[in-house]
């Protein structure tokens, strides 16, 4: 039997302060949300699994991890920008070095605290990009960005050891990896030698199959548990606790169902102790519950989803569209503190 616990009852602004003053409530993940009751989930073997609604104090003594400070404060927006010929959502507007330089320049002004720059497209059913394509295409963009930006965190998307290290050389300072450091057996020392922080994604599959048949007994209980795996084995292999992030990895061999539940659910990967970072930006399962739109019409649909993922705590968003996220994300949080 495993059991999860799962924050529910959330609240924020004045109401979350005077809840954990009167002992009522519990702060989430160290950040400006309360939770009041927790779900408990028993998972007594596949397919068997037990839920209940307690207080926070019937539990307070199992809840550390979800209580505990972060290292990163949230919401910080992370722009993505994709050093790809054949990206799902810009068509490769930002391949060659200038213009992506240019476009994570706008997003830092814009409010970015992260950019995020990858060299091959993990959309579903993209085939991979040899390892010093990828190291050309992603290295001029990082070195121009960090020319111009000293301060900014540069991440690297990469599930490959040798573009991570020469992205890490140009200077870049956070790994983002959709395979959790598993797809590359040199990524893990790689992280290790590294010192800024590092995303665990959850990914069932690759991205060429991923999508064809999804399939978990929870998909929450499940990415949960991978996860808890991924974590580790990256501090098995050297990497510290604080500098790790994770990820369920929206779209990532799930189906819309699958994304909603995490979505829904989301709170509960609170319990790793870790912060949490959510892309849900322009994905297909926008379109599902849509009119089938194409990617660059999907902004609507992608700030509801970001909004409810930081409802529920999540500290990091990865996003396309910047100024229109950090717009909402200032209203949100406005209307949260009023
Ligand atoms: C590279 N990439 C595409 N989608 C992503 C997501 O949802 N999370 C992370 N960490 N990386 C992603």
């Amino acid at each position: 039997m495993k059991r999860y616990l799962r924050p529910i009852g959330l609240l924020s602004g004045s109401a979350a302060h005077k809840a954990v003053a009167a002992g009522l409530a519990l702060p989430l993940a160290g950040g400006a949300l309360a939770f009041s009751l927790v779900e408990v989930i028993e998972r007594m073997a596949p397919g068997d699994i037990r839920r209940e609604i307690v207080t926070v104090q019937d539990v307070a003594g199992e809840l550390q991890p979800h209580i505990g400070p972060r290292p990163l404060a949230g919401p910080i927006v992370m722009g993505i920008v994709n050093a790809t010929p054949d990206s799902f959502s810009d068509g490769g507007a930002h391949f060659d070095a200038g213009p992506a330089i240019a476009h994570a320049t706008a997003m830092i002004q814009a409010g970015a605290g992260i950019v995020d720059i990858g060299g091959e497209s993990t959309r579903p059913g993209a085939i991979p990009v040899p390892v010093d394509e990828e190291i050309r295409r992603v290295v001029p963009v990082i070195a121009g960005i960090r020319a111009v930006a000293a301060d900014v965190t540069i991440s690297i998307d990469t599930r490959n050891a040798r573009t991570m290290q020469a992205a890490l050389d140009a200077g870049a300072t956070m790994i983002n990896d959709v395979s959790a450091l598993a797809h590359d057996p040199d990524s893990l020392a790689v992280a290790a030698r590294a010192t800024g922080p590092v995303v665990l994604m959850h990914m069932q599959g690759d991205p060429a199959t991923m999508q064809q048949a999804p399939a978990y007994d929870d998909v929450v209980l499940d990415v949960y548990d991978q996860l808890e795996s991924r974590i580790a084995t990256a501090l098995a292999a050297g990497v510290a606790l604080d500098r790790v992030v994770i990820d369920p990895g929206i779209g990532f061999g799930k189906t819309v169902a699958h994304n909603l539940a995490l979505l829904a659910r989301l709170s509960l990967f609170h319990g790793l102790g870790v912060p949490l970072l959510v892309g849900v930006s322009r994905k297909r399962f926008i379109a599902r519950l849509s009119a089938d739109e194409p990617a660059e019409y999907r902004l609507g649909g992608s700030l509801a989803a970001g909004l409810a993922a930081i409802s529920r705590g999540a500290q990091i968003l990865r996003v396309h569209d910047v100024p229109e996220t950090v717009q909402a994300l200032r209203m949100a949080t406005a209307i949260r503190d009023a």
